[in-house]
């Protein structure tokens, strides 16, 4: 099979994620998305912020990339986006970034329902300082912060986007392939905010502090795999059995 994805990559750069990252499967998943819509990458901008998942784009992409402040990725690519409207404008970056130090930046996007893609990496914790808690960690958890487990219930990401006004909003696992890029290309061809939640293995940080061994064993909170396209929000988190719904969820 021709990857014709690569060509998208930045020559010479060698990619910073460590063995096992979802992150690195994100990346192909969405080159592949890119390709597949044929997309000219030159009327692109990637915006990330701080963190493992900001490196996806930046330095990996070779495209335009603002590489940001921690949290803000947002605003910069509204700016971009408001003052540049043919310009398809995508942010990626980590749920740390996105939900914790940027959270109030991400409900009042999807509340103003801006013309962007936000593509959130997340791994269930802040991975490149250290593997400690944040609004996506599962109740128990073991984190660097949390070493007798996370006491607070996590943030379903889909269910808050979607409530604050979000035009559309996925969730998949990196290893749902053919899932996540079709979820991609859909949140890309989206006119307004369109939210992906990919839920991305850390293995270095969230799998070795709660021994994990694997995908299976680190997402075993999230229900397999229904397509739920317009299902209302409160799908995911507010459930009974406590499980995150994998699938879409808009109203079109
Ligand atoms: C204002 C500010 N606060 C804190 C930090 C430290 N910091 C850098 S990256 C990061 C966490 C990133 O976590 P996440 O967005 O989940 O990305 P990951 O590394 O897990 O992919 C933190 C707290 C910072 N750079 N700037």
């Amino acid at each position: 099979m021709t990857e014709t994805w690569r060509r998208f990559l930045r020559p010479g750069v060698a990619l910073p994620f460590c063995p096992g990252c979802g992150h690195r499967i994100l990346l192909r998943h969405l080159l592949t998305a890119i390709d597949e819509m044929r997309l000219d990458i030159d009327r692109m901008l990637f915006v990330s912020g701080i963190g493992c998942g900001g490196w996806i784009p930046s330095p990996c992409i070779n495209a335009d990339t603002l590489h940001c402040l921690h949290g803000r990725a947002i605003p910069f690519a509204v700016g971009a986006k408001l003052v540049n409207p043919g310009l398809t404008t995508l942010v990626v970056s980590g749920d740390g970034d996105l939900a914790d130090i940027g959270g109030n930046h991400l409900i009042h996007a999807a509340r103003r329902d801006y013309d962007i893609t936000v593509i959130c990496a997340n791994n269930l914790n802040y991975g490149m300082t250290g593997g400690q808690v944040c609004s996506t960690t599962p109740v128990g958890a073991i984190t660097y912060t949390t070493p007798r487990g996370n006491t607070y219930r996590p943030f379903d990401l889909c269910s808050l986007v979607r409530a604050a006004g979000a035009t559309f909003a996925a969730r998949y696992l990196v290893t749902q392939g053919p899932e996540l890029v079709g979820a991609i290309k859909k949140a890309i061809a989206t006119t307004g905010f369109a939210f992906v939640d990919a839920l991305s293995p850390c293995p270095t940080q969230f799998g070795r502090q709660n021994r994990l061994d694997g995908v299976k064993a680190a997402y075993s909170y999230v229900e397999s795999l229904t397509i739920s396209r317009g299902a209302p929000v409160g799908a995911g988190d507010d459930r009974e059995d406590g499980l995150l719904a994998t699938g879409e969820f808009t109203d079109e």
